[in-house]
């Protein structure tokens, strides 16, 4: 890496650094530098007397909380962020003439935020829901922004439809709920009506909207870009975050749960492995186009709701994101991060893709009022690593000391400073596409598809996979009070599959389509989870545990299953030390009301000769629970007992052995598939 990369990579963190304000070891102080000698009451006319006006301590602290809160994002406004770094593996030059994609092996630092897209800032965090995958790359050539979503479409072709889709989605305005769901009327309604949501809502009602965690979400720039080279050449392209440890949800029902027993869960999940070291990462992709292969399609390139079949166009890996390093302060950084997809550097550009067109005016628009004011580039975690110079002054919250006298354009007297920069010194110019056209207000006949390739995704989902769409629709449209639009959904549905729309409409009570459905056959394996990658690493393991388990045996799988990169956590009746038929002794860090069965990805049962009815009784509804949601089950000793009264006999993803090795083994593999979706329930 060159000196040059080695210090971009550094000085985020070091830009970051004089910011920092470590309180502790210090004396109280008021915000004027003011050492403060009483902070629990307030100054007072005699013990039991009013208030005095003149405690200015009292008035700066209750002012400054006062105004604690900004305006939650009207999207994404739940969200987690989390710092890493970028590291190209192969050149791009031939596409592209930005810098940090030319050497390989040369790393720029980023920071990402997920989000949830309908729910409130304090809403849980499975919802069935999109999710925002947003990275802002600090490059030398300043901040790239690549501001996307765990699936590949959007609802709607243009900006100009983006206020009416979240008002439909949000908690509806006479009632104020329901709160981070789309299960109601208006959103379905506003399906219904706007049926270019047709490919997009069905990404939604399928796992990718309930993902297990926000390590293992995909994550694409959904809009087409462009990439242009240092001769001027263009490309269009797509970009793509590929999960290291493979794409994994939920089933809805241990989503419902989650949410109710620890709303957190997804932040958590991602604030401890990081803190663990077991750092997530990406890597990223890019699916490439030549200019002028725009038209060879049977899909429109520019139009949102289309993705470009992986099949068709491969998908290039180029390079590797990995975050390894928590935020200070949530306020601070992830909540004051101010994306926008309109941050590009030389090198990378846009296409006339209508709703990348609208979102370039949206964002500035939606800092302004959220940050408080047009200085928010300055704020630490927004602030790029490449130093800023123009004309710009003043404005709320200014914190440059912007010396000399002039701030204008042309000067005389700074030697007509800053000066704009050639494309040869690095300055930005705006491809030279050729447009033409009349002013409209329409949309493009190549748009109006809007049902090929929803079928194309549900013709590559595995049988699971479509039980579960089919699962999420009943469930959604049945909590649709106005039959006509449960029915008008129907008929949209009838549109993509007809067995689908047959199997919904039964289920929600409105007529059942006997004709119409689609002749598409294509089909996208790609698309497919079962098709991700499986791994054991950080699958949380609940391990049940009670006094009198063959110790030896027990500590030996609890290693194995560390050394195997699992997180085992031993969960009891009671906290405190379990003790082992040999004296072992390992410490329950859970119970049975701490660590619900829905925390957990898979379970290993150890029990324990000493064990009593209470142990029994609770570690059956564990298993049982893991059990109706596909997970991996193992257990040894005692431990084999309690799944048989529970009724779990030797199906797919159950693991039963004494020997230990062998168990340790068959374990490990069916922890590492996840679910096991073969077991009849
Ligand atoms: Fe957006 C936030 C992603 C369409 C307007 N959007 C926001 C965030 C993400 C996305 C990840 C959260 C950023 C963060 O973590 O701070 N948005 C998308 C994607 C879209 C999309 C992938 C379609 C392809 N968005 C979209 C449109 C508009 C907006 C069409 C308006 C014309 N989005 C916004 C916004 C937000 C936002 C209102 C809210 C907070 C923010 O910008 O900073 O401006």
């Amino acid at each position: 890496m060159s000196e040059e990369n080695k210090r971009n990579v550094n000085s985020k963190n070091e830009q970051l650094e004089q910011f920092r304000s470590d309180d502790r070891d210090k004396h109280l102080t008021t915000n004027q530098g003011l050492k403060v000698s009483e902070d629990e009451f307030s100054l007072k006319a005699g013990e039991r007397g009013p208030t005095l006006m003149e405690d200015f301590h009292f008035r700066e602290k209750m002012t400054h909380f006062d105004h604690e809160r900004i305006p939650e994002r009207i999207v994404h406004a739940r969200g987690y962020g989390a710092h890493g770094e970028f590291e190209l593996y192969e050149s791009m030059k031939e596409y592209t003439k930005a810098k940090f994609l030319q050497e390989p092996g040369s790393k720029v630092p980023v920071f990402v935020r997920m989000s949830t897209v309908a729910g409130s800032k304090g809403s849980a965090d499975i919802p069935r829901d999109v999710r925002g995958f947003a990275t802002k790359f600090y490059t030398e050539e300043g901040n790239f922004d690549l501001v996307g979503n765990n699936m590949p479409v959007f609802f709607i072709q243009d900006a100009i439809k983006f206020p009416d889709f979240v008002h439909a989605v949000k908690p509806e305005p006479d009632t104020g709920y329901p709160q981070a769901a789309s299960a109601h009327d208006t959103f379905w309604d506003f399906i219904a009506n706007n049926q270019e949501s047709a490919h997009m809502v069905m990404w939604l009602m399928s796992d990718r909207a309930i993902p297990r965690n926000l390590r293992m979400m995909e994550g694409f720039g959904v809009h087409t870009f462009r990439l242009v080279n240092e001769e001027g050449k263009s490309h269009f392209v797509k970009f793509h975050w590929k999960p290291e440890l493979g794409v994994h949800s939920t089933v809805w029902d241990e989503a419902q749960k989650i949410n109710g027993k620890n709303p957190d869960f997804n932040r958590q999940d991602l604030h401890e492995t990081i803190e663990n070291g077991d750092y997530p990462s990406w890597k990223l992709g890019v699916q490439v186009i030549p200019e002028e292969d725009e038209f060879k399609f049977d899909f429109d390139i520019l139009d949102p709701t289309k993705l470009w079949p992986e099949e068709e166009v491969p998908v290039k890996v180029v390079g590797r994101m990995t975050l390894n390093r928590n935020v200070d302060n949530v306020f601070a950084e992830t909540e004051q991060v101010a994306f926008h997809p309109g941050s590009v550097v030389p090198g990378i550009d846009f296409s006339n893709d209508p709703l990348l067109q609208g979102r370039l005016f949206s964002y500035t628009d939606t800092q302004l009022i959220r940050l408080g004011g047009p200085n928010f580039h300055e704020l630490p975690i927004n602030r790029p690593v490449s130093p800023f110079h123009n004309n710009q002054r003043d404005g709320y919250g200014r914190q440059t000391i912007n010396v000399g006298k002039t701030s204008y354009h042309n000067n005389s007297i700074a030697s007509n400073t800053p000066s704009v920069a050639t494309e040869a010194e690095g300055g930005y110019a705006h491809y030279q596409e050729k447009v033409d056209g009349r002013k409209i207000q329409a949309r493009s006949e190549s748009f109006k598809d809007h049902f090929s390739q929803a079928t194309l995704f549900y013709n590559s989902m595995t049988d699971v996979e479509k039980t579960h769409i089919k699962e999420a629709f009943s469930f959604e449209l049945g909590m649709v009070n106005d039959k006509s639009i449960r029915q008008q959904v129907v008929n949209m549905i009838t549109n993509i599959n007809l067995e689908l729309s047959q199997e919904v409409a039964a289920n929600i009570g409105v007529q059942v389509p006997t004709e119409g459905g689609s002749n598409v056959t294509k089909s996208s394996p790609a698309l497919s989870q079962a098709n991700t990658v499986n791994k054991p690493d950080t699958m949380k393991i609940g391990v049940l545990l009670d006094d009198g388990f063959t110790g030896e045996a027990v500590q030996k799988v609890l290693d194995g299953l560390k050394e195997n990169k699992t997180y085992p956590t031993v969960i009891s009746s009671k906290l405190g030390k379990i003790h082992g038929d040999d004296g072992t002794e390992i410490e329950a860090v859970g119970t049975f009301d701490t660590g619900h069965p829905v925390l957990f990805d898979a379970v290993y049962v150890a029990g324990g000769a000493e064990t009593d009815a209470n142990f029994q009784k609770q570690a059956g509804y564990f298993v049982t629970e893991m059990f109706n949601h596909y997970k991996p089950i193992g257990a040894t000793g005692e431990g084999i007992a309690i799944l048989h009264e529970a009724g779990i006999t030797d199906v797919a993803g159950v693991v039963t052995g004494e020997d230990v090795e062998q168990f340790l083994s068959a374990y490990v593999d069916a922890v590492s598939q996840h679910r096991h979706w073969n077991r009849n329930v």
